[in-house]
């Protein structure tokens, strides 16, 4: 029997095969998803419990005139291959090849870029209002886990849509499942009857409870869907992972998101790093401040995976809290617990933080709580591209008096930063990076708990040029000084408040180069050459870091060559400003 996959080039495609055809084309579709993750790796649970529901929804409904967003868009790897996308798909998340989650500039058929979670409902709702007003045609739906019910702006569009009478089409995936198990009352809710009454509630028609692997069911619910004038809900309940054994019993994730693996005499193998990451050193300090005191509990907004804190969460049940994908919950939840006398500590990737800006300000910085922000993947992540880059913590928190920003150069660098942190009056933050640590580089000492502000990491007798780095850049800096008489390298280690005095050493000393791993746009760089406008130093500044565009998906190391964030780069850029051509 040939494949239907290869003749599928867009949806409508879809809808002309014969309806007892649907059962094999979801098949190969999953045989795809394996084999695609496999190579290059992936969101394989999600998308594999997602397939049927998009055969239907592509079924029933005329992308992209109707309109199709799906929340986060790691689970559509299915939408990606009936749209005109399975000949590249082996291209998935490498640098100019396919995207992570979604991009209309990728295809027609993604309606709205996604890849943070529980936007799809309100902007849904936007497209549909904008549609009706300018007198567009086309159906809108909104697709989204049950996870995106456990993060206010999910609600914040349904009670809008609700309130309203734009037929809405909800499709809610219903899985039970976040990146870890779902948490909250939401999900166990949505198993009982009362979900029913739930929705109702909120002003939206229900379809269901359906079987979200059964197209006919599926099918015919959405066709019911369809033909709403008000808001409605369709209620899908399906398995993650779904048939692919190796993720069906991974009882953590179900397979969420998978490095690449292969089959080995039937068997699942994966490579394996051995070097510890940072998330995963950070998860370890902080486990042993909580045996050292108990005030101490940690904070995760869905992330207990991704953070490193399965284990911390099996040793102190009690006192790690998985909040839910609420970013903003989970600063203002640590603000009361601080104000409470806890000692929190939130663990956030940069990305994600950008949610919870206000609560920072207003409900840590303002009444000067101690909360500490464990700022996980700062700086490029690499191929889960520019929706996931940490590049606006450095310049958006050293904005905000009172804040402490650490980065650790090594891991031997979290402990202290950590203590540190916990031992201060106020709020704290400690930015790090994705990736393994480093080793700690000969000569470069720790220091003593409380820290001090920057770190000499190589200072010349007769210095001629600087290099003040943030983070792992001390390392590549480090190297780019050797053999280069008179180069200093100053591993700033605290971005705010700044070193005044270490800073203005460097730049009464000659030329300084600052490199960080953030935009250039309000960075540390920024930092530097307020401080030096304000104490009348003239000396020359050149500023490397992310630059002022948003970085796609690709290998993070390579972005980093090309971007001059590597030893090479920094060499470089110090002779450049040495030679006097530099900007
Ligand atoms: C604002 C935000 N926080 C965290 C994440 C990380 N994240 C990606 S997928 C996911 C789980 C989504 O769960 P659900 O919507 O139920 O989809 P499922 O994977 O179960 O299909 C999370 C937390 C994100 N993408 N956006």
């Amino acid at each position: 029997m040939s494949q239907l996959l290869p003749r599928i080039g867009s949806p409508s495609d879809v809808r002309a095969l014969p309806e007892e055809d649907l059962p094999r084309l979801c098949q190969e579709l999953r045989e795809d998803i394996i084999s695609i993750c496999g190579r290059v790796g992936g969101h394989l649970g999600a998308s594999l419990g997602a397939v049927e529901l998009i055969v239907a929804l592509h079924r029933v409904f005329h992308s992209p005139g109707d309109a199709l967003l799906f929340d986060v868009g790691h689970q559509t790897y299915a939408h990606k291959l009936l749209t005109g996308r399975r000949e590249r798909m082996h291209t998935l998340r490498h640098a100019g090849g396919i995207a992570p989650f979604l991009d209309p500039k990728e295809s027609p058929h993604d309606a709205l870029l996604a890849g943070h979670s529980c936007t799809a409902v309100s902007a849904a709702l936007g497209v549909l209002e904008g549609r009706r007003m300018l007198g567009h045609r086309g159906h809108v739906v909104a697709v989204l886990g049950d996870g995106g019910l456990t993060g206010g702006l999910t609600f914040e569009g349904l009670n809008n849509a609700g309130g309203g009478d734009l037929p809405l089409v909800v499709v809610l995936n219903d899985n039970q499942m976040s990146i870890s198990a779902n948490v909250g009352a939401i999900p166990a809710l949505l198993r009982t009857r009362e979900a029913r009454g739930f929705f109702e509630g909120l002003g939206f028609t229900y379809l269901g409870p359906v079987d979200g692997h059964d197209l006919g069911a599926l099918i015919q619910a959405l066709r019911e869907a369809r033909t709403s004038s008000r808001p409605v809900v369709v209620h899908a309940l399906t398995q993650k992972g779904k048939g692919f054994p190796p993720a069906e019993a991974d009882t953590q994730t179900r397979g969420h998101a998978m490095g690449p693996y292969e089959w080995r005499d039937g068997k699942l193998v994966r490579s394996r790093g051995g070097q510890l990451t940072f998330s995963e050193a950070f998860a370890s300090v902080l486990e042993d401040a909580m045996a050292r005191d108990s005030r101490v509990v940690a904070v995760t907004p869905a992330m207990l995976e991704g953070s490193a804190l399965n284990a911390l969460k099996a040793r102190f049940p009690d006192r790690v809290h998985d909040v839910g994908i609420a970013e903003q919950h989970a600063v203002t939840f640590s603000a009361g617990l601080a104000a409470a006398g806890a000692r929190p500590v939130c663990c956030i990737y940069s990305t994600f933080l950008q949610r919870a800006y206000d609560q920072i300000i207003h409900d840590v910085c303002l009444p000067g709580l101690p909360v500490v922000f464990a700022v996980d993947r700062a700086g490029l992540v690499g191929a889960d591209g520019a929706t996931h880059q940490g590049t606006y913590d450095v310049s958006s928190l050293r904005a905000l008096p009172d804040l402490h920003l650490w980065s650790p150069m090594v891991g031997e660098d979290l402990a202290p930063m950590l203590d540190t942190a916990l031992a201060a009056p106020h709020p704290s933050v400690i930015r790090f990076p994705r990736g393994t640590l480093p080793p700690l580089p000969e000569g470069a000492g720790v220091g003593e708990v409380p820290l001090q502000g920057a770190r000499w990491l190589l200072r010349a007798a007769s210095p001629r040029l600087t290099l003040v780095t943030l983070g792992p850049l001390g390392i590549a800096a480090l190297e780019a000084a050797r053999g280069e008489p008179g180069w200093s390298v100053l591993d700033a280690r605290r971005a705010s408040p700044l070193d005044e005095a270490a800073l203005l050493e460097a730049g009464r000393a000659g030329p300084v180069v600052v490199a960080e791993e953030g935009t250039t746009r309000g960075g540390l760089g920024s930092a530097v050459l307020e401080l030096f406008a304000a104490h009348g130093v003239m000396t020359r500044v050149r500023l490397v870091g992310l630059p002022d565009a948003f970085v796609p998906h690709g290998d993070a190391r390579v972005q980093r060559a090309e971007l001059g964030l590597d030893a090479e780069g920094l060499r470089h850029a110090g002779r450049a400003l040495l030679e006097g051509g530099a900007r």
